[in-house]
């Protein structure tokens, strides 16, 4: 049987320490229940830390990210207020494995948001709307991982930067969003790609994280999914995501 608490303080340490970890599942392959206890257990080690919950990540909102691993849900991971940078910060890349970044909306909630919700309730919850991006950095070695492995690994969750929140009432289906690196466009897509409507992203971490017992709360933030690929990110590389209608948010990357 699986040891939980080992396993959290593995990845944990892995996250902390950013060190590259060989898979778990090289030992044995993690039910979906035991990785996310595991995904839990590693993160109340951080609020034991002092973090404080803010919210959830969505992660494999893209059909083709599914298809890829073989599952027919969304993923789902825990953010702290430890994982957030301000909008135009610097981080080191020393505090990483081998990070990515992905174009993504954040959704901020004024209302506590349980299960079952409607599209149309779950709008109604939100407090405003933001340009974001995603840092994932799996501590897998060679960022390789089957799906025990990542959700365990809180679903590669490492950071996020949020934008200037916006009000609800610009219609978010279908806006384009651009990847700078440096000034240079690296991704283009559209929000579209968060599951072809990104409250769906929404509606669907009202329901796991309420299947897990922890429904989301008002002042939380939900990332919805990444809109493209992710991009490799290395020193001195100024990222932007401008999101049609929205505004942009950006970071810089040092040693
Ligand atoms: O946020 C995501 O969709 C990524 C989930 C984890 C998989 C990965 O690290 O690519
Ligand atoms: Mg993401």
């Amino acid at each position: 049987m699986a040891d939980i608490a080992e396993l959290a303080r593995i990845v944990d340490d892995a996250a902390r320490k950013a060190n590259a970890i060989t898979q778990l599942s090289a030992k044995e392959a993690l039910s979906f229940e035991d990785s996310y206890a595991v995904q839990s257990a590693s993160i109340q080690r951080r609020v034991a830390r002092g973090e404080k919950r803010v919210g959830i990540k969505m992660g494999f909102t893209s059909r083709a990210k599914m298809v890829q691993m073989g599952i027919d849900d969304m993923i789902w991971g825990r953010l702290t207020d430890g994982m957030m940078i301000e909008d135009g910060d610097t981080i080191s890349l020393a505090d990483y494995v081998h990070p990515r970044v992905e174009p993504e909306l954040a959704f901020l909630l004024k209302k506590d948001l349980g299960w079952p919700v409607t599209a149309v309730e779950a709008m109604a919850a939100v407090e405003a709307v933001a340009p974001a991006m995603e840092i994932i950095d799996s501590r897998y070695k060679a960022f390789k991982f089957d799906l025990g492995d990542v959700v365990a690994d809180n679903a590669s969750s490492s950071g996020f930067v949020i934008g200037p929140w916006q009000s609800i009432d610009v219609d978010i289906s279908n806006l384009g969003m651009l990847m700078e690196f440096n000034g240079r466009a690296r991704q283009i897509g559209s929000s579209a790609a968060i599951l072809g409507q990104p409250i769906r992203s929404l509606v669907a971490g009202a329901r796991l994280s309420a299947q897990a017992g922890e429904p989301l709360q008002a002042g939380w933030i939900v990332m919805a999914g990444g809109a493209t690929a992710a991009e490799a990110l290395s020193v001195g590389d100024y990222v932007r995501n401008s999101v049609q209608r929205l505004g942009s948010v950006a970071f810089s990357v040092g040693k």
